[in-house]
């Protein structure tokens, strides 16, 4: 296992759709072991592999509290089938987007079906800051982020900070 590097915003692989994955592999199963190793690592609540330059259909996550037992998941080819029509309002971080934290209003709880690290078809319902979390990582695997949610302003200031930052840090 192996902590990867998290692509910072913008880069090219952040922005794509990722295709379905056609057969959970055990190169599908060493990217999500790594992913989720990366995510506890940041620390993080979620991972999705485009984060890590991977453009498969997979997404990590871990919202429990720090004072509960640890509960790693691991969704491939995830899929809303419901979500509710009540709402809440997170203020969202992104682990490609450091230090910046704005208000998204989504779908209080979500419904998903995906394929769990063994292949296996599942269906779990969301609330709380798992549903924020799951639809902010799917999001990731439709080239999307939390600022496309923003003002065109307010995208292009964080932008901008994005970019310096990752010049900062090419500096060393
Ligand atoms: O996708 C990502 O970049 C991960 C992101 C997930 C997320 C957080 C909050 C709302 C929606 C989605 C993060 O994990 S940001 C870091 C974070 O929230 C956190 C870090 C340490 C402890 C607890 C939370
Ligand atoms: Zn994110």
């Amino acid at each position: 296992m192996s902590v990867k590097e998290i692509l910072i915003h913008p880069d090219p692989h952040l922005k794509k759709v990722c295709p379905v994955v056609e057969a959970v592999t055990p190169e599908v199963q060493a990217l999500a072991r790594d992913m989720l190793e990366t995510m506890y690592d940041a620390p993080g609540v979620g991972l999705a592999a485009p984060q890590v330059g991977s453009l498969q259909r997979v997404f990590v996550m871990d919202c429990t509290a720090k004072d509960e037992e640890p509960e790693p998941m691991v969704l491939i080819n995830p899929a809303i089938v419901w979500t509710s029509e009540e709402t809440s309002v997170y203020n969202e971080g992104c682990l490609s987007i450091p230090e910046m934290y704005e208000d998204v209003e989504r779908p209080a709880r979500a419904v998903m079906q995906f394929l769990d690290l063994q292949g296996e078809q599942q269906e779990r319902e969301f609330d709380g800051l798992w549903a924020t979390c799951a639809q902010h990582e799917l999001d990731h695997l439709n080239g999307k982020l939390f600022i496309d949610y923003l003002s065109g302003l307010k995208r292009s200031m964080i932008t901008k900070k994005m970019l310096k930052l990752k010049k900062e840090r090419a500096r060393g």
